[in-house]
């Protein structure tokens, strides 16, 4: 499982970006991994799309994750879930979905870190590492030392989200994590697969030195 660069969608009504041409751009681009995230549809509309995204991911060889729901992943066959604090626990989303598939969570500190890979998460997403406005009611940002402290308190993968662009992807992945996870800094671009390529070939770029360093 390649986490290197894991893009999430959101639909951008402004620039009249559905969440597929979100999706479509990213993975043109060189994203490792997709997640379709959305809070607002309802349940056929969300179903719909995941399985219209997950023709692209499956096309591109990468896997797609449903945020938050397990049932909409079910359905269309997803190679995985993204749970957040709140949502529906890993072990339980474990003992559905099984061994095989890929469930992610979102953490915040090293105890919420601890338990999910104790209760089986595949990695987890952490952060806010830099401020954000994408997501509502973030928290505050843990900076790049908190990153540090999270990835050494665990073995499962890590992947570093909040406030990610080109500019600042060298200084997460030189923590060490395992990948970073980005919203704004594919779809609010003006060139939305330009802007994939670019930070594909930094992340590529910065392991490739990070490996020769170590
Ligand atoms: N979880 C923590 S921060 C965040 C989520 C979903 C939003 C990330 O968006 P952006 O635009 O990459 O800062
Ligand atoms: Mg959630």
């Amino acid at each position: 499982m390649d986490l290197s660069f894991y893009v999430i969608t959101c639909e951008v009504p402004n620039l009249k970006r559905s969440q597929f041409e979100v999706a479509k751009a990213a993975t043109e681009g060189g994203a490792t991994v997709i997640q379709y995230r959305e809070k607002n549809k309802s349940s056929r509309e969300l179903l719909e799309m995941a399985c219209k995204i997950h023709k692209i991911t499956q096309r591109a060889n990468i896997p797609l994750i449903i945020n938050d729901r397990l049932d909409i992943a079910q359905a269309v066959k997803a190679e995985g879930v993204h749970l957040g604090q709140g949502d529906i626990s890993v072990k339980t989303a474990r003992m559905i979905l099984g061994p095989e598939s890929i469930i992610g969570v979102s953490c915040g500190n090293i105890e919420e870190a601890i338990e999910a890979e104790r209760d089986g998460a595949s990695y987890i997403g952490v952060g806010p590492i830099f401020p954000t406005s994408t997501k509502d009611n973030a928290r505050k940002p843990i900076g790049i030392k908190g990153l540090i402290e999270i990835k050494r308190s665990v073995n499962v993968p890590v992947v570093g989200i909040g406030g990610i662009s080109v500019d600042n992807v060298g200084s997460v992945l030189k923590s060490g994590v395992d990948g970073v996870a980005v919203i704004s800094a594919v779809a609010f671009a003006s060139n939305m697969k330009g802007a994939s390529c670019n930070l594909s070939k930094k992340i590529k770029k910065v392991r490739e030195a990070n490996h020769e360093f170590k």
